[in-house]
């Protein structure tokens, strides 16, 4: 048996097709990258999805045979089929408007607190559940496949519900690990369409034959922590085991997801209030964390100078003032699409500061605002589950950032060690190794992470006195 694997990587801003390969260690060649993002058609916001589907079939050609496919994908968003298997219309984007008051009627009927108590789910206007409850065509739906289902639906025939993701619906127990079918019929919605849950490592099976023969090869498709964010926690290169000193993390990408590893959920009121999220991890754990704007607000940025290159618009920012001027990231007005300049600008004046004067000093804003956004997120997961911490890892693209993620430790206090920025890809890969016997547990494959992978500290530096001030604006 080879010891290569082909990960299918989809982020909120780009796809890739990864391989992999465990002969010596562990590396990683990509096969294929290509863009993703909103697709707005009269009115409505959408995945590319074909398009998506089109460009892994492109790169699974190129990465050539292997031992094993695992798929992952951004969370909450998927797709209705009838019940011959086909598609009900195109997937929405969770940036989509349509789900606008919903999250409060549903609190105004079922109780916020109950909603908590079953999911452990924090309120993200976007979370499967309100995006069912706004859907039209539900009553024609046979089956929901969330959006890495779908695609191994596509390649194997096969329909399922991998765990990790299913835990961003709403609709997962967060003790059981199983649907909460109380809580889904209380919600009228129809059980029916929930498909059978599986497990990461579970076999879906081979490729379709029609898929073998496009692609010009064949492997078993298996589950892997197929919500893009429980895989990037498994690649984090921290070596400390669950039960022991307790690190944080930033899984730094469109988003900024910032929490803990935990061993069960926390479902305080506290908790609640703070909207912090128990999402499902690989082996029983459970990822504690908050959703931060995260790099979402620099690529609308970009979007709006076109022209304008990452790499010198990073460099001027670090020449900027600092503390000029920060937003909270987490405003509810920065989720949608639009122009992010003028968004952060009509903030700055709201909490009675001048707005940045030009694109190097919006890029300073954002990114001592992101790092204010980690320090709020990993202290309150800290207060929260009662776990100290000694170290910060952030991992994603935004790992790329130095000074984001010098920023990140400033702000925090604490180290940050940064990479691997493919933390994703890495973490479905390693599950696959697993179930292929390579690897055993958490800890083995961390160890390989850190061993393998191009890895940077950050310590510390400068007063904190600056970011407690600035945290104090918007805070
Ligand atoms: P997602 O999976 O959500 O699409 P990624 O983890 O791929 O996101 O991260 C993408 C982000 O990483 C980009 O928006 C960019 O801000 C940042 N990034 C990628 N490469 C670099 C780089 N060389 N320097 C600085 N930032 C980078
Ligand atoms: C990151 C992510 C995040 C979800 C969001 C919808 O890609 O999966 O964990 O909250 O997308």
């Amino acid at each position: 048996m080879s010891r290569r694997f082909a990960a299918v990587d989809l982020g909120a801003s780009s796809g890739r097709v990864m391989l992999a390969d465990l002969s010596e260690g562990l590396s990683l060649t990509e096969a294929h990258r290509f863009p993703n993002g909103p697709v707005r058609v009269a009115g409505r916001l959408y995945w590319d999805i074909l398009g998506l589907y089109r460009e892994i079939l492109t790169g699974l050609r190129a990465a050539g045979p292997v031992s094993s496919i695992g798929v992952d994908s951004w969370a909450v968003d998927y797709a209705l089929l009838d019940a011959s298997g086909a598609m009900l219309g195109n997937p929405v984007h969770y940036r989509d408007d349509r789900t606008a008051g919903v999250a409060e009627r549903v609190a105004a009927s079922v109780g916020a607190e109950s909603l908590y108590d079953v999911s452990g789910l924090q309120v993200l206007p976007f979370n499967t559940v309100y995006q069912l409850l706004a859907e039209p065509r539900l009553g024609e739906a046979a089956t929901m496949l969330l959006i890495p289902d779908l695609i191994g639906y596509w390649l194997t025939g096969e329909a399922g519900a991998e765990v990790t993701n299913a835990s961003t619906t709403g609709l997962l127990d967060v003790r059981t690990r199983a649907w909460a079918l109380p809580l889904v019929k209380q919600l009228g919605l129809p059980e029916g369409i929930l498909p059978p849950l599986r497990q990461p490592g579970d076999l879906l099976g081979g490729l379709r034959r029609d898929v073998a023969g496009e692609i010009g090869w064949s492997a078993p498709v298996r589950a892997v922590g197929s919500h893009d964010t429980a895989s990037a926690v498994v690649a984090v290169p921290a070596a400390a085991p669950v039960s022991g000193p307790a690190f944080a993390y930033v899984s730094c990408g469109t988003w900024s997801l910032a929490g803990v590893e935990l061993p069960g959920p926390v479902l305080t009121p506290e908790s609640r209030a703070a909207n912090f999220t128990n999402e499902a991890g690989i082996d029983g754990t459970v990822r504690y964390l908050r959703n931060v704007m995260g790099l979402w607000l620099l690529q609308e940025c970009l979007r709006a100078w076109p022209g304008s290159g990452l790499g010198e618009l990073l460099k001027a920012a670090a020449g900027e003032r600092p503390f000029a001027a920060v937003v909270n990231p987490d405003e509810p007005v920065f989720l949608p699409p639009g122009d992010m300049p003028a968004r952060i600008a009509a903030e700055c004046r709201r909490t009675g500061q001048r707005p940045p004067a030009s694109p190097a000093a919006y890029v300073r804003c954002v990114l001592e605002s992101l790092a204010l956004g980690h320090r709020e997120a990993v202290r309150q997961a800290m207060e929260l589950s009662g776990r100290e911490v000694e170290v910060v890892h952030l991992v994603g693209g935004g790992s790329r950032n130095e000074l984001l993620c010098q920023f990140t430790a400033d702000a925090c206090g604490l180290p940050v060690v940064a990479g691997p920025a493919e933390a994703t890809t890495l973490g479905n890969v390693l599950v696959q190794a697993r179930a292929a016997g390579l690897v055993s547990d958490l800890e083995e494959m961390r160890a390989l992470v850190a061993a393998s992978q191009p890895l940077r500290r950050y310590e510390p530096s400068g007063a904190r006195a600056g970011w407690d001030e600035a945290a104090s604006r918007v805070f």
